[in-house]
């Protein structure tokens, strides 16, 4: 199955959506006045874009601390997540969740949680109703290299399979989990997707810098766990460009070289695609200006209107406790 134009299009505008409200984001963060940690994933929007463009606007997602992405991609409102970076009653959680509870039911981003992997196993839930129900609706659960070193990965692997359950996991292996490579945490020669393999599950790795790839793949995917085949697992290869947690750049943390961060830079799925559309001929400088120009509107109206919401009343702390 090719790809349109207007589908190669939306694939750009989205990353480049995404990577304009995240520097935004990264720049304002640093005035103070968003009390939350956040987890940027500037230079991994990619995989969120191309996987969630791939999907139906009844399909569900889930997600972990680095939910941003996913959020957008999947159709949450911008001023939700804004509103909920500023702890705003005009948040996605009505200022409550911060960053790492982005969640949106009406766009299908049920939850986010920084509980690393719980997700995954809420998104076999939900995809085990589905089939339960005799729905066409397909669950998917994002989560990094890091979440597959937890048990609940494993064994949410495992009853996926075993139930056949229509549910697509999508580790985004940006090659580290906080300050640990993937070198220090694994043994030499083990490859994600290929642990997908041992429970029975189709699996594929794919550049996850490449957004028509990722949702190409996504596509295929989808499909397989629509038409009641079950699970299916991609591993798309990415990077994070800034520090694990927070807006800064980390070459002084020790653990990975400029050089390297630098490599990946040179590899930005947002530069790859708008140079390759550009030389197409498929848009112009023009229309990439314009885009960006739109799209910074739309940011800083997001900012004006958080901004100028109330934070949530004390006298409603306990709503939603329970
Ligand atoms: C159960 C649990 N253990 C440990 C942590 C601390 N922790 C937060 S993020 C993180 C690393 C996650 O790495 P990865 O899954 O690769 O995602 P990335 O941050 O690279 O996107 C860890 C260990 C946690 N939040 N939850």
């Amino acid at each position: 199955m090719g790809i349109s134009k207007e589908e190669i299009l939306s694939l750009l505008r989205g990353m480049l959506r995404i990577r304009c409200l995240e520097e935004t984001l990264a720049e304002r963060y640093q005035e103070q006045e968003m009390q939350t940690p956040t987890h940027f994933s500037i230079g991994q929007e990619a995989t969120a874009v191309g996987v969630c463009s791939a999907l139906e606007q009844q399909d569900v997602i889930y997600s972990g601390h680095r939910c941003h992405a996913h959020y957008l991609a999947k159709g949450g409102p911008l001023l939700g997540l804004v509103g909920e970076l500023y702890g705003r009653e005009v948040g996605c959680a009505r200022g409550r969740g911060g960053s790492v509870h982005l969640t949106d039911a009406g766009s299908g981003v049920i939850a986010s949680s920084a509980i690393l992997g719980q997700t995954i196993a809420v998104a076999v839930g939900s995809a085990w109703a589905f089939s339960l129900d005799h729905s066409r609706r397909v669950a998917v659960a994002f989560f990094g290299d890091g979440a597959v070193e937890e048990g609940i990965f494993h064994e949410s692997l495992n009853f996926a399979a075993l139930h056949k359950v229509p549910v697509l996991f999508v580790c985004e292996n940006n090659l580290y989990s906080t300050h640990s490579s993937l070198a220090v945490r694994q043994p030499a020669g083990i490859q994600i997707y290929e642990r997908a393999r041992a429970y029975s599950l189709p699996s594929r790795q794919v550049d996850g810098n490449d957004v028509a790839a990722v949702f190409q793949a996504t596509r295929e995917a989808v499909e397989w766990c629509r038409s009641g085949r079950g699970p299916y697992f991609l591993e798309g290869l990415t990077y994070r460009w800034r520090e694990h947690v927070g807006p800064l750049w980390d070459y002084d943390a020790g653990y990975r070289t400029k050089a390297e961060v630098e490599e990946w830079m040179a590899r930005c799925p947002i530069k790859r695609l708008s140079e390759q559309l550009l030389r197409d001929g498929l848009c112009s400088e023009g229309e990439l200006r314009r885009w960006r120009e739109e799209i910074q509107q739309e940011i800083a109206h997001a900012i004006v209107v958080a901004k100028s919401s109330p934070f949530p009343s004390v006298q409603c702390l306990l709503e939603g406790t329970y």
